[in-house]
């Protein structure tokens, strides 16, 4: 019972980014489990909207000084947490994606540990503070030692904890708890007037959702579009937006699918309500540490071609809730695509993406972090 209601500070990412919104969520449903939940970071966390009793937001704010060309951020946010630690009475960090996160949290508890607070860190890796970011030589001795350095390690995918232990000198357990999805949110919605306007004459609806970075191989996602085109009527919608965005327009305008077979809708909020009238996701990307905007899409009934990439195939069944492939095989992912696009097919696939998507409810996967909460504490 002493750990039936716990005060946990949350530091993320504020932003779009999936790690942003793994780390906001699981805040709000931890809140309304009954525990007080502080999340410290820059900016109001985009889907922290709505009121709870139990949720608090503490953000870190620099004063600019010219001589500061690089603001010290990881100090602000140390500052921070030790200050709410020492206020809020809180038992434990949760920092979400290691870079510069597990380093300030490292920093706070030894401050907090010669004010006589004594709080435990735990650590989520995302993906690419390890697959990218982590494993670069300018920042690798940090990563490495803040990783350590955390009382506790999760990692969302099994696949992001055997390329952990691969590249960096990881001396403990790594313990794996996958992204999750809330169904009462991300159901199929009746939208019909929606897809009315898009598809005008029953095209079949293809949709990929992204940070438009380069990972995520956008340009194939028009490749493949353009594959099924050439045999069935359909439509592409992108949503969200990022730095790849003008050469993908660019490109699709260049290619066979012109007009408004191709539309780009930028970001989104109600990104359901898309998915809701979608047959196909796409999800092209080379590195994919887990795949949430997938699994948003499998939960409305969306089946999914993806690549074979980081933890995909954890995700995606293949030939079940939809279709792995090489990363770069557009070839062989239009072939994919125009199989779960049968009508003959269609309606089993989307049964047995919305039954994986289960898998990873919500109410299956917070009990694996509580329980993971009460264990750190613990042992610390
Ligand atoms: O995909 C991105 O570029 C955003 C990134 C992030 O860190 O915010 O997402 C990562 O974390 C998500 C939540 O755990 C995962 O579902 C994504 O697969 C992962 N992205 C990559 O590994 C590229």
């Amino acid at each position: 019972t002493k750990y039936k209601f716990m005060k946990i500070g949350i530091v993320c990412y504020p932003t779009y980014g999936g790690s942003g919104v793994v780390a906001t969520e699981l805040g709000k449903a931890l809140a309304q489990e009954g525990h007080k939940v502080h999340f410290i970071t820059y900016s109001q966390p985009t889907r922290l909207d709505f009121f709870n009793e139990n949720l608090f937001y503490h953000e870190v704010d620099i004063k600019p000084y010219p001589l500061f060309q690089y603001p010290p951020y990881e100090i602000a946010l140390a500052s921070k947490m030790v200050d709410v630690a020492k206020h809020e009475k809180l038992d434990l960090f949760h920092v979400h994606y290691a870079v510069p996160h597990a380093s300030a949290a490292f920093m706070a508890r030894e401050i907090l540990k010669t004010e006589g607070y004594d709080i435990p860190f735990i650590t989520t890796l995302h993906g690419t503070d390890i697959t990218i970011v982590g494993k670069d030589a300018s920042l690798a001795p940090v990563v490495t030692f803040s990783i350590n350095q955390s009382n506790g390690i999760t990692s969302v995918s099994d696949d992001l904890r055997r390329d952990t232990l691969e590249h960096f000198n990881i001396q403990k357990d790594i313990k794996v708890i996958p992204n999750f999805i809330d169904l009462k949110r991300f159901k199929k919605q009746k939208k019909d007037h929606f897809k009315k306007a898009i598809c005008q004459n029953d095209e079949k609806l293809i949709v990929h959702t992204s940070n438009f970075r380069k990972v995520k191989r956008v340009e194939d996602v028009i490749k493949v579009f353009c594959k099924i085109r050439e045999k069935i009527p359909a439509k592409l919608l992108l949503v969200g937006d990022g730095p790849e965005r003008t050469h993908i327009e660019a490109l699709a305008r260049d290619t066979v699918c012109q007009g408004d077979d191709v539309r780009f809708l930028g970001k989104l909020e109600a990104v359901e309500e898309v998915l809701s009238v979608s047959d196909l996701f796409l999800m092209t990307s080379e590195k994919e540490s887990f795949g949430l905007a997938a699994l948003e899409a499998m939960a409305c009934e969306v089946p999914l071609v993806s690549t074979d990439a980081g933890g995909l195939p954890e995700l995606n069944k293949d030939g079940d809730s939809g279709y792995i492939c090489k990363v770069g095989d557009v070839d062989a992912m239009a072939e994919a695509a125009l199989k779960i696009l049968d009508d003959a097919n269609l309606p089993g696939f989307k049964q047995r993406a919305l039954a994986r998507a289960k898998v990873f409810d919500l109410k299956n996967i917070l009990p694996m972090y509580e329980e993971f909460y009460i264990q750190t504490v613990k042992d610390y």
